[in-house]
């Protein structure tokens, strides 16, 4: 039996949740209830896409050159940054936005919501290699509840002696209609490191809209934000709690193009990353025997033209 059978056997849920392998040898959890699709790879326990049923388009994009392979990160859904987010403080070579994302969790639990929605948990699996650059005893988790919303929660559990510190990020990738064309609101008068040409602290006025390569960490912020995109008459609510830094990023064209794998054409321009984190300024201290959340809600409303 292979490894989508037996987890079908074990987690599946007829009409809600089946496991398949894909032609990589990955496997995917395939969620399709009466309220909304999604599609989540088991490596990285990563969200590759959601979409409501009320809504034409996908809410969480991927790109159509995203490719599954053992140890690859995939481009677009929700990647799991964690336990440090960007580069590694001091080792070069190890991965950017931690290894989380690129090695296999497994299936611990799935169940139906009250309301129909359908939740799936995965646990990270530790290693030789994940412990050569961790050496922390700790459990991660990524729950996730599909419905007309989408419920991600990242928990750290600290089962060792000793303190850590964990940076973290759901790097998630809405589907916008073009990114010259929307705005993200909810970030007026906070702090951010502005990273495109150095690293500069500035403060935002107003709504954030977008003219060309925007990579920003907002800190000591716990506020909602929402997309507001007139063409596809939605606003995307992305609210949070257990975070205080929200990360929004295009790489806009000339980084798309160095990148390769945004999508032809200007894949780039149909996406736009608004990410739940705790990075830079806002690192996370877990203590011994205890557990941090951090958890992200994602929902849409229809603007009335
Ligand atoms: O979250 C923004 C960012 O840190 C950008 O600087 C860019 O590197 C982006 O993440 C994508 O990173 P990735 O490792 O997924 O290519």
């Amino acid at each position: 039996m292979t490894t989508a059978q037996h987890l079908n056997k074990q987690f599946g849920i007829a009409g809600q949740l089946s496991f398949r392998t894909d032609a990589s040898g990955l496997v995917v959890a395939e969620i399709d209830n009466a309220q909304a699709t999604a599609s989540l790879c088991l490596q990285g326990a990563h969200l590759m896409s959601w979409q409501p049923r009320n809504q034409d388009q996908p809410v969480v994009w991927l790109s159509r050159a995203a490719k599954l392979a053992s140890g690859k990160s995939i481009r677009g859904g929700a990647p799991v940054c964690w336990p440090w987010f960007g580069a590694h403080v001091s080792e070069a070579g190890f991965p950017g936005h931690g290894y989380a994302r690129t090695v296999p969790w497994q299936v611990v639990e799935s169940g139906t919501e009250p309301n129909g929605a359908t939740r799936l948990t995965l646990r990270l699996v530790e290693n030789a290699k994940t412990r050569a650059q961790w050496e922390h005893v700790c459990h991660v988790d990524l729950t996730v509840i599909v419905g007309d919303t989408l419920r991600m929660e990242l928990s750290t559990e600290n089962t060792g002696t000793v303190d850590f510190v964990i940076g973290e990020a759901l790097h998630t990738y809405l589907r916008i209609s073009d990114i010259g064309a929307v705005r993200v609101t909810g970030l007026n008068g906070c702090e951010y490191w502005d990273k495109v040409g150095g690293s500069h602290l500035r403060k935002q006025d107003g709504a954030i809209t977008f003219t060309g390569e925007t990579d920003r960490v907002y800190i000591n912020t716990a506020a909602e934000c929402v997309i507001e995109d007139d063409k596809f008459k939605r606003r995307i609510h992305i609210k949070k709690s257990g975070s205080l830094a929200t990360v929004v990023w295009t790489p806009w064209s000339e980084k798309a193009d160095k990148m390769g794998d945004m999508g032809q054409p200007d894949g780039w321009r149909e996406m736009v990353c608004v990410e739940s984190a705790n990075a830079v300024d806002n690192v996370v201290t877990v203590a011994s025997g205890t557990r941090h959340t951090l958890i992200v809600e994602y929902r849409t409303e229809q603007i009335q033209s």
